[in-house]
């Protein structure tokens, strides 16, 4: 499960430290270190999957809780008029850590598909 190397295994294991806003039995949420806006969180599965393309059928409940909480903590951080999602997979896509991630942004009026 856990990639000894993985920054983000390491983070959820509290190994580094990290602004925790969330976390239940199957995911992690907390504050980007370099905000793209004034709320800024990635949400990271416990488990170690390096990035959308490692998905797998077991990984569908898993998917599934994601998504429908991202919307009850972007409430929480009090972004009641929307907010934005983004999910850069492999190095073409801009993944700099190998461990997927969802990045959580609002508070700013976003516009366009920028990031
Ligand atoms: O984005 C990886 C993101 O991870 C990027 O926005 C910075 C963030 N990051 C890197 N190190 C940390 C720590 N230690 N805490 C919190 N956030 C961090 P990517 O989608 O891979 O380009």
């Amino acid at each position: 499960m856990k990639d000894p190397h993985c920054l983000f295994c390491k983070i959820i294991a509290g190994e580094i430290p990290s602004a925790q806003v969330y976390s239940d039995e199957r995911v992690v949420v907390f504050k980007d270190i370099n905000p793209k806006a004034a709320v800024h969180l990635l949400m990271v599965p416990r488990e170690h999957i390096i990035s959308l393309n490692e998905l797998e059928t077991q990984h569908d409940n898993l998917i599934a809780q994601m998504m429908r909480t991202l919307p009850i903590i972007a409430k929480q951080q009090g972004l009641t008029t929307g907010f934005r999602t983004v999910i850069n997979t492999g190095a073409g896509g801009g993944q700099i850590i190998f461990h997927l991630h969802i990045h959580l942004l609002g508070g700013n009026n976003l516009d366009g598909a920028g990031f």
